[in-house]
């Protein structure tokens, strides 16, 4: 099921070419009004005319967060604020916010882009959809939104939090779609199995759509098991819109629309682009936004490539699941680890619950101690000291054959750590402290 057969099964060649054009269309836009980008330009003593196409690509200078605060607020943007019909925002939690501007029509890219989406997970008029992201700055509530009304779905903007009356108004008006991050939708289900409400037998729900922070192929079937629902990814930021790109039903890497973003994946230590299906940091182009172009993007988010058309038919390229963030990635004795790692571990071991959090701290002789605190999970519940002892053993060995360093890890008892209604924070370093 298509929402643009004819946009999203182009002819890679068709898709080349016009990424050829709108890149020196969006190259000349950029020197032309954005003050960051012609300052930019001269900087690096270069001219518009000298991209000629992609293959210039690598002569452009890369885009970052840093450069976003530094120009706040408007000095990233490329229109008059008068054709700015909205802004989003991020809470900055470093320190200034970073803003991002759109016109009409950058609206109308977004809303397209993730109607090819919505479609492409199977999202049809037929359903009901709950939008458990938060509406407002944070652009998931809204960024689904209007595609999910686009498309003709129902849409039960319920935003994030509330969680009784989330289960309530999901069994109630029989909403077939939620939408909201992983870590919500394994709060939600907990929190309606201790309300005796079975989200497999008791409601409609048959697809989630998740997304906004790093989640494991492990969290994926747990999600899947305890709720019966059919989980799939969608990846966005802010900068770029929003939430922007979901998996097919073939669940094998999410579609980048490429008539509107261009990717790149490129070694974050050398800024250089990596050979086809190497790990790297996603680089994006926005080839169609008018209020905030951002040329060669640094995500900071860690992704592979897939070129090969895939089985669905859509001929746009993939990423695979974002396997962390370059600057997510903690030191622990010298060792990196990224969280990604953690959790891909601790979704194995069929007696962890699915919430945990990592706690770093410095030792009085200065070496680093992370400690995991995982919960048990329901069905694995004892108070034997010996069986927990031996299972915090257990866990701990499983860290260290993959980390490469030691962990000390606490079980605590179901229900006791942190949920979180968006973005889970799972990792406290009190080592800055
Ligand atoms: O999180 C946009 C969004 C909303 C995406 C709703 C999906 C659903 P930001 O707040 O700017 O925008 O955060 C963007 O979140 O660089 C990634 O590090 C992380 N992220 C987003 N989606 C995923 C995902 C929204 N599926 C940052 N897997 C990105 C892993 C993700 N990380």
């Amino acid at each position: 099921m298509y929402w643009d057969p004819r946009a999203e099964k182009m002819p890679q060649k068709d898709l080349q070419d016009i990424q050829e054009r709108k890149l020196r269309a969006l190259v000349h836009h950029a020197y032309e009004y954005s003050p960051f980008y012609r300052r930019k330009f001269k900087e690096m003593g270069l001219n518009p005319w000298d991209i000629t196409g992609l293959k210039d690509l690598p002569k452009l200078p890369f885009t970052k967060k840093q450069d976003l605060r530094d120009n706040y607020p408007f000095g990233m943007f490329a229109v008059p604020i008068s054709q700015i019909v909205r802004f989003h925002a991020s809470s900055g939690t470093t320190g200034k916010p970073t803003v991002v501007g759109y016109t009409a029509n950058d609206i109308e890219v977004w809303v397209e882009s993730m109607c090819r989406s919505l479609t492409a997970c199977g999202v049809t008029r037929d359903d009901i959809m709950q939008i458990s992201y938060g509406y407002g700055l944070f652009t998931g509530g809204l960024g689904f939104h209007y595609a999910a009304e686009r498309i003709g779905a129902t849409v039960l903007p319920t935003s994030a939090g509330n969680t009784q009356r989330q289960i309530e108004l999901m069994r109630d008006l029989h909403s077939t779609v939620i939408a909201c991050t992983p870590s919500y939708m394994l709060y939600l289900a907990e929190y309606a199995s201790k309300a005796g409400i079975s989200i497999a037998d008791d409601t409609k729900l048959r697809m989630g759509i998740f997304g906004a922070e790093p989640w494991s192929e492990e969290t994926r079937k747990r999600i899947e098991e305890k709720t019966g629902i059919t989980a799939y990814d969608v990846y966005g930021t802010s900068e770029l819109s929003g939430p922007l790109f979901t998996e097919c039903q073939e669940r094998q890497g999410l579609h980048i629309w490429a008539d509107h973003f261009l990717i790149e994946i490129i070694d974050p230590e050398t800024g250089e682009q990596v050979g086809e299906g190497e790990k790297g940091e996603l680089v994006v182009t926005t080839l169609s936004k008018e209020a905030m172009p951002l040329i060669r993007w640094r995500t900071g988010d860690i992704t592979i490539m897939e070129t090969e058309k895939c089985a669905c038919g859509r001929t746009h390229p993939r990423i695979l699941r974002i396997l962390g963030r370059a600057d997510d990635m903690i030191i622990v004795r010298g060792v990196n680890v990224f969280p990604s790692q953690i959790e891909h571990v601790l979704m194995q071991i069929p007696e962890v619950g699915e919430h945990y959090m990592i706690i770093l701290d410095r030792a009085e002789n200065g070496l680093d101690i992370m400690t995991v605190q995982v919960e048990l999970s329901e069905k694995a519940f004892t108070d034997k000291v010996s069986d927990i002892l031996e299972l915090e053993k257990r866990i701990a060995e499983h860290l260290k054959a993959v980390l490469n360093v030691t962990a000390k890890v606490e079980i605590v008892n179901p229900g006791t750590l942190q949920r979180f209604e968006g973005k889970a924070k799972r990792v406290i370093d009190r080592r800055k402290i």
